[in-house]
């Protein structure tokens, strides 16, 4: 099936973060494509993949980078798609620095700023998946199913207390 979901990171070290995104999406059936894009090392590339998102067929673009995290605010600056940026934990700074760099966009050009790491990019899996469900019955579904499994497992979890 063609990707719906383009998963876009600064750098392969971003993986081990990204992977959770992409975890969630073969777990709901979503079709997706991953691929490493830099705003500073493959700027020309970033703007390309930007540009020809929509035309693809994609419909969000989830975008993790640390450090100086430019790029899904970069690529927010080139497409109307929704992005979801996704703070990769730097080694410096602890993902303080990623966190900023994508949350405090301009007014006129949003990126939906996830959590820091795992858990943001877990998030940004769930909400890419959430978008698609608006016009997706079978996979609003999957997705109610999942707070369900969610729900049980915490209300299970009351029995390791003792
Ligand atoms: C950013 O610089 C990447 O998103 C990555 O989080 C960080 C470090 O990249 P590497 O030096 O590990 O390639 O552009």
């Amino acid at each position: 099936m063609n990707p719906k979901i383009g998963v876009i990171m600064g750098s392969s070290s971003d993986w081990e973060t990204m992977k959770h995104a992409c975890d969630i999406l073969e777990e709901l059936q979503v079709p997706y494509e991953k691929q490493v894009v830099s705003a500073h090392r493959t700027p020309d590339l970033m703007f390309e993949y930007a540009e020809n998102a929509r035309s693809r067929g994609i419909q969000v673009i989830i975008a993790g980078a640390g450090g100086a995290a430019h790029l899904p605010g970069m690529v927010a600056a080139k497409t109307t798609l929704p992005i979801i940026g996704v703070p990769v934990q730097s080694r410096a700074l602890n993902g303080l620095d990623s966190l900023l760099s994508i949350v405090q966009m301009p007014g006129g050009v949003p990126v939906a700023t996830v959590a820091i790491g795992k858990a943001g990019a877990t998030n940004a899996g769930l909400l890419a998946a959430q978008i698609l469900s608006i016009t997706d019955n079978e996979l609003a579904a999957r997705l109610d199913a999942r707070r369900e499994a969610i729900k049980a497992q915490v209300l299970e979890s009351t029995g390791d207390l003792s």
